[in-house]
């Protein structure tokens, strides 16, 4: 532990034996202590969130992922689609709430084509050019190239053209392919993953990257998920936050889990501050910490707390207890209490109002 102690004093880059020897400690004070100080040499005590909206245009998908209670297939109960209309309109509502961002993401939806997720967000983008769209994960990008026939470079370049802004961290799940196959044997390989990301990157669409810890994994699986990333934003710079998701274990496949332990969530983010030291934002996702867990993360790595959020539905169908959505106000105040300074952010990390 004193080497690596002195390691992250003097800013030098800490191994994967490192981190798993992190992640193995029960020193918990020790770790944010660590991670507060590698944080705070990145960006001081102020702590980012945005005023946002999520639209998840249709749960059904072809995948059905072991961990996930949102999706359903097709004619199941409980399955929706919204017609373009319907996002149409949410994303009205949200602006006219005051969001900056709206965050699309759903299933792998068999028949919905490109073209309509293209024009659905160019009409967004006619009414209200301010909002930025920033959609449709690594996974959905590779079912669009299926059912178009397009490559995923001209997928990703019909989207942009089409105005989107940037791509949200899903799918990332476990990256190590033998515990990856384990809980979404559908799903396309975490090399596949990479791959879209390092393209997406190559053609200037910033993304984020999660991790979905807390079920099968160990604590080797999630080193190796973040070297895999820390070696992609070394060479691409393209990633803009690190997201760790807390499984949420309910009403899945994967439901005789329990839920991760406080302790595990901010030990979690402190070792993903400490090893992704090429990441300068870390996010504590509130709607899946909960409110109380994210507001003490702020002293254990975190310096960003996503959004107001509004209507989240995937960690809700899954037995999340957080609210579904926070107020502006409620955000701010969570951050003050946590003697931090709250500062308002676009989706790019640019700031828009330091709230002192
Ligand atoms: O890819 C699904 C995860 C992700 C469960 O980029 C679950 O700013 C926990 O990626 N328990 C989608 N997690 C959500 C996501 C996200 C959320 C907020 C912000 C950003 C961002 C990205 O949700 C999926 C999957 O990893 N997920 N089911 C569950 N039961
Ligand atoms: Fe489908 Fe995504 Fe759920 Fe997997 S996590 S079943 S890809 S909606």
């Amino acid at each position: 532990m004193n080497d690596i102690r002195a390691k992250i004093e003097q800013g030098q880059r800490i191994s994967e034996a490192d981190a798993v020897n992190l992640f193995e400690t029960d020193d918990l004070l020790l770790l944010g202590e660590l991670a507060s100080l590698a944080n705070r040499r990145v960006n001081g005590d102020k702590v980012y969130f945005n005023v946002n909206r999520h639209i998840n245009p249709t749960n059904i998908c072809v995948n059905r992922c072991k961990f996930c209670a949102f999706s359903r297939s097709e004619n199941e109960e409980g399955a929706y689609e919204m017609d373009s209309d319907e996002v149409f309109s949410q994303a009205q509502k949200a602006h006219a709430d005051g969001a900056h961002e709206i965050h699309i993401v759903g299933g792998l939806h068999p028949t919905l084509s490109l073209e309509w997720y293209e024009e659905v967000i160019a009409r967004i983008k006619d009414a209200m050019p301010g909002m930025h769209v920033k959609g449709f994960t690594a996974v959905e990008i590779d079912h669009f190239a299926n059912i178009s026939g397009n490559s995923i470079e001209e997928v990703l370049r019909g989207l942009k053209a089409a105005g989107l802004g940037s791509m949200p961290g899903g799918g990332a799940e476990i990256l190590a392919e033998e515990t990856r196959l384990k809980i979404c044997p559908e799903k396309i390989s975490g090399k596949a993953w990479l791959e879209i990301m390092r393209t997406a990157h190559s053609i200037g669409l910033k993304s984020n990257a999660t991790i979905l810890y807390g079920h099968v994994e160990s604590y080797g699986d999630r080193v190796e998920h973040m070297r895999l990333l820390r070696e992609l934003q070394d060479e691409t710079g393209g990633f803009q936050v690190f997201i760790p998701l807390a499984f949420q274990p309910k009403h899945s496949e994967l439901a005789s889990g329990s839920p991760t332990t406080g302790f595990d969530d901010l030990k979690t983010l402190a070792v993903a501050r400490l090893y992704l030291d090429n990441f300068k934002h870390i996010k504590g996702y509130w709607i899946m910490l909960g409110e109380k867990i994210a507001q003490v993360s702020l002293h254990f790595g975190v310096n960003d707390l996503d959004g107001t959020v509004s209507q989240e539905k995937i960690a809700h169908d899954a037995g999340a207890e957080s609210s579904e959505k926070m107020s502006r106000e409620d955000l701010v105040s969570l951050i003050k209490e946590a003697d931090k300074i709250p500062v308002e952010r676009d989706s790019l990390y640019n700031e828009l109002e330091v709230c002192s």
